[in-house]
């Protein structure tokens, strides 16, 4: 059980639970189209076992019982995410009506349970169509994903009560360009210069047409984490400098000061798309809330070996969950002063946090301890609304495919069957106050 209270974080803050569509509904029927996660995690080498989503959890058959654990845990949202490829299969054109119709039953399902829906529009299943003209390489993304958010808005918008664009851009741009290990699995600097621009420019894009067809409540997810230097060296300083402004500061400085970092303008100037300094405006749109995942920390050790950027990333010392992440509830409290400091008063909803881990009885801590991180960073200032546990269920875990498991619900992958492990009733007795 915890030890934190609701009331410790104050009368007003939303518990939800969280999930994505690739991640659990497989599904892959009724004129979905194709992803790049199935092209990607088609090709050897690239997912633990050669998993895919074609079955997942079998979310897109089983969402009544998963909605029933969502309220029974006391959880009063539900962060899930739209397949761009079911709602439309090639990524611009033609809309598949058995995909709006599978969403018009899971909105409506969590409505009928007092359920508040936290949409996202991307989180990572890129029609393959659309790679097929460049992806996130290609500029034009910004209109089609507008179209896109369009279609949600107009549909859906008035059932949703918040909607985020874009699920951790970082991992869209640079853990899927640059580090190549995620969907499309590219190691490319100037693929990478272009998709950091270009999932901001459409996330910009797609709030624009969102409020356009009257949808309210926007805002996108990032997934910062806390950026130190290994040593108090000047070299390990540069080093923390690269890794907090390519994981951190891109992202929040283009989105809250309308600019990027000039220490990666300068270093990327030849790869940047030319001109991409007039889009700025656009890409800094005024939100209403900012989502913030958090997992871990980021070490940073000075490297000149490495081209491009003079850093590697390093393991500390602290307890890690099975995947090796440091748990470090206290960087999630800095993060969340920072953020409120230096970049923006808006509400912080902590969208994501949670440790892959088959001993529940330290995911137990792992939430306890970041709850109160939580409830430290309100005391110190940072207006945070709201925190959502990942994940409902255990499920892809994208490259190490159903290996990792960061579910609060355990599924056995055979049967299908749900367990709610102790994570979940620890929040369940919070929630219910039964503890
Ligand atoms: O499973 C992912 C999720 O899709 C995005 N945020 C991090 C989680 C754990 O790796």
């Amino acid at each position: 059980m915890f030890e934190i209270t609701r009331e410790d974080l104050g009368p007003n803050f939303t518990f939800g639970a969280a999930t994505a569509a690739y991640q659990i509904e497989g599904g892959q029927i009724d004129g979905r189209g194709s992803s790049i996660w199935d092209t990607f995690s088609a090709t050897p080498g690239n997912v633990k076992r050669a998993d895919n989503g074609s079955v997942a959890t079998d979310h897109y058959n089983r969402w009544p019982e998963d909605l029933d654990l969502v309220r029974d845990g006391g959880f009063e949202a539900y962060r899930f995410s739209l397949a761009w490829p079911r709602l439309i299969p090639e990524g611009i054109g033609a809309i598949n009506p058995k995909g709006l119709a599978f969403y018009d039953r899971l909105i409506d399902g969590m409505l009928e349970r007092g359920i508040k829906p936290y949409a996202t529009l991307y989180h990572w299943d890129l029609p393959s169509a659309l790679m097929d003209k460049g992806g996130w390489m290609n500029r034009d993304i910004a209109g089609w994903f507008g179209e896109y958010a369009a279609l949600v808005g107009r549909h859906f918008g008035d059932r949703l009560h918040a909607t985020a664009t874009i699920n951790e851009p970082w991992c869209v741009a640079f853990l899927s360009h640059f580090l190549g290990i995620h969907a499309p699995g590219y190691r490319d600097v100037r693929a990478a210069a272009r998709a950091m621009h270009h999932v901001l420019l459409a996330h910009g894009t797609a709030i624009d047409a969102l409020r356009a067809e009257g949808a309210k409540n926007l805002g996108i997810v990032l997934n910062l984490e806390k950026a130190e230097p290994a040593s108090d060296s000047a070299e390990d300083q540069l080093a923390f400098d690269y890794g907090d402004a390519l994981f951190n500061r891109w992202y929040l400085d283009g989105l809250f000061k309308g600019r990027y970092p000039e220490l990666l303008t300068n270093r990327l100037a030849q790869y940047l798309p030319d001109g991409f300094e007039k889009d700025m405006e656009v890409v800094s749109r005024p939100l209403d809330w900012l989502g913030i995942n958090y997992y871990t920390r980021g070490l940073y050790k000075y490297d000149a070996t490495r081209p491009v950027f003079p850093y590697t990333g390093i393991k500390g010392d602290l307890p890690k969950s099975d995947l090796g992440w440091e748990i470090y509830p206290k960087g999630l409290e800095d993060l969340l002063v920072r953020v409120s400091r230096e970049y923006t008063k808006l509400p912080l909803y902590i969208t994501e946090t949670g440790m892959s881990e088959t001993d529940d009885t330290r995911r137990v801590k792992f939430y306890d301890s970041h709850l109160r991180a939580v409830a430290n960073a309100q005391a110190q200032g940072a207006d945070v609304r709201g925190f959502f546990a990942w994940s409902l269920l255990d499920n892809y875990e994208w490259a190490e495919g159903y290996t990792s498991r960061f579910g609060i619900v355990h599924v056995d992958y055979e049967t299908q069957k749900r367990t709610p492990k102790g994570s979940y009733r620890a929040f369940q007795g919070m929630l219910h106050n039964t503890r």
